[in-house]
């Protein structure tokens, strides 16, 4: 019989300013952060309790100097959820995340954050990007931080990883 983790390693990866940290705050409660001008500097922390399992959220700075920290979260990881912007699309770091997470076999689950400030149209186009990039292969999810919106399907698709 396949054994049930309990504990689950998720990293929350995106460019910057596409609001991960803010979803970490607001999906989670309190976490622990480092920021500098409010651009995270270190790694965000924090953890929820749901249907049982533990999920410890480790969210990476945006930056682009910063892609050795973000190289070291990926140790062990069991998932990766990626933050997108709706107003900005899809950038050419979350496209090197998308590859490297390909090529290393890592599952993730997107969320289009910023769904407040976009276009039906905005949104529509990164959706197609995001399906081609990624084969049709992982689920997305469309939602606001800020308002916290698309939380209830965050919290649903996060209970039922497979780890
Ligand atoms: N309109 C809107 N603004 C948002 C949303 N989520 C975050 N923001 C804003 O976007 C800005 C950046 O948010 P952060 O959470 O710091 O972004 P980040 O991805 O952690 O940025 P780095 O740490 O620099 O990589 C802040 O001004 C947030 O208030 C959202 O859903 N809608
Ligand atoms: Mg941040």
């Amino acid at each position: 019989m396949k054994e049930i983790k309990k504990e689950i390693k998720i990293v929350v990866m995106g460019s910057e300013d596409v609001g991960k940290t803010t979803l970490m705050e607001n999906f989670i409660g309190h976490i622990g952060k480092v920021e500098h001008n409010g651009t995270t500097v270190a790694i965000d922390y924090g953890n929820i309790i749901i249907n049982g399992k533990k999920l410890h959220l480790f969210g990476t700075p945006g930056q682009e100097r910063f892609e050795f920290m973000r190289e070291l979260t990926l140790n062990g990881v069991d998932y990766v959820l990626l933050v997108l912007d709706a107003t900005t699309g899809l950038k050419n770091l979350d496209k090197k995340i998308i590859d490297k997470l390909c090529s290393k076999k890592i599952p993730y689950v997107i969320f289009i954050n910023k769904t407040d400030g976009a276009t039906e149209k905005e949104l529509e186009k990164l959706k197609k990007e995001i399906e081609i990039l990624c084969n049709n292969y992982c689920y997305i999810i469309e939602g606001s931080a800020l308002n916290n919106k698309g939380f209830d399907e965050l919290k649903n698709v996060l209970a039922n990883l497979d780890a």
